[in-house]
């Protein structure tokens, strides 16, 4: 057997002048207002991102220690950007791959998310190699014991669990999202023994229909009106920092706490963090082991 695994990410612009192709790729030939396209570019410029990406720097800096821990072949493939799902498929089989392992960098199932990926690398693979896809995470021991290794010492604080809302009709489809992230704050809130605790959604898009919530600004909103002085967040839906934490987190929840006069601040996120990686490694060789499906 000839394993190579696609590590998938969402996929950041590489330059600002991407961003129009970018936000198209992600609205997927729906229309899109130019006012939010302007707010898209602002946002992406605010963060210094003019003819360079650091927050793809990430994703790569995670598959080289994945590669290095593995032993193995690790491909990244992009659901927005460059380079493409497709692309780390075709470099995985010009490789010689005979079975391929799919790994999402997102912890938590939904048909619009993780479903999304796995279309794109069925797609691209076909009936060329024995794909094994890795479909949720969110309980795994390692992912949990790290986060909440970076609670332990916050636990008097109110620690609010967030995560990137979705449509809020996934819920009558029966979608496991929110479920399987209640579940991932709750183990991460027992082992690091947090008992004051709520989970927020954040990140939400201008698409002209409900998404869940409660939304994080609103949120903060709620806790200041019961009181809270002190919050501090843990994104379990992300695993690396981009534009929806160091904008939507670091930015404008911050201003908001600012204004309520609530002391905010969070976790470092995962990124290319060795225990991370080692995670990841385990979910690799366990999908690698499983007798192919076909
Ligand atoms: O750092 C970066 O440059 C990219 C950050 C980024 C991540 C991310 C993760 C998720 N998204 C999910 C769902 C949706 C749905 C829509 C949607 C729209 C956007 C837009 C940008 C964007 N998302 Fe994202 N998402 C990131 C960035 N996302 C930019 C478009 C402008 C905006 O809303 O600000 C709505 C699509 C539509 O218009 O129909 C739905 C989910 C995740 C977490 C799982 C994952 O990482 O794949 C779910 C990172």
């Amino acid at each position: 057997m000839s394993i190579a695994v696609v590590l998938m990410a969402y996929g950041s612009p590489s330059r600002i002048a991407d961003v129009p192709a970018y936000y198209a790729d992600i609205r997927g030939g729906r229309p899109i207002k130019p006012e939010h396209l302007e707010d898209l570019v602002a946002r992406y410029r605010r963060l210094g991102i003019e003819d360079a990406n650091p927050l793809n720097e990430i994703t790569e800096a995670t598959r080289a220690a994945l590669e290095g821990e593995l032993g193995l072949p690790v491909f990244t493939g992009m659901r927005h950007w460059t380079p493409r799902i497709a692309d780390a498929a075709e470099q995985a089989l010009a490789g010689g791959a005979d079975t391929i392992v799919g790994l999402v960098l997102a912890p938590h199932y939904s048909t619009l998310s993780i479903e999304k990926y796995r279309a794109q690398l069925e797609d691209a693979i076909g009936s060329r190699a024995d794909l094994r896809f890795v479909e949720r995470w969110g309980d795994e021991p390692g992912f949990v014991a790290l986060l909440a290794g970076r609670l332990v010492f916050q636990k008097h604080k109110h620690v609010v669990f967030t995560a990137h809302s979705l449509p809020a009709r996934i819920l009558d489809e029966g979608d496991p999202y929110r479920d399987e992230l209640l579940e991932t704050a709750r183990l991460v809130a027992e082992m690091a023994g947090v008992e004051d605790w709520s989970f927020s959604f954040q990140s939400e898009s201008p698409t002209g229909e409900p998404w869940l919530g409660p939304d994080i600004l609103d949120h903060l909103d709620d806790l200041a009106a019961h009181g809270v002085e002190e919050v501090f967040l843990c994104p379990i839906g992300f695993v690396a920092d981009h534009l929806e934490i160091r904008w939507d987190l670091d930015v404008e929840a911050a201003e908001k706490a600012r204004e309520l006069g609530i002391r905010l601040d969070r976790i470092v996120l995962p990124n290319a963090d060795p225990a991370f990686v080692r995670t990841l490694a385990g979910l690799v060789r366990r999908a690698s082991a499983v007798p192919s499906m076909s």
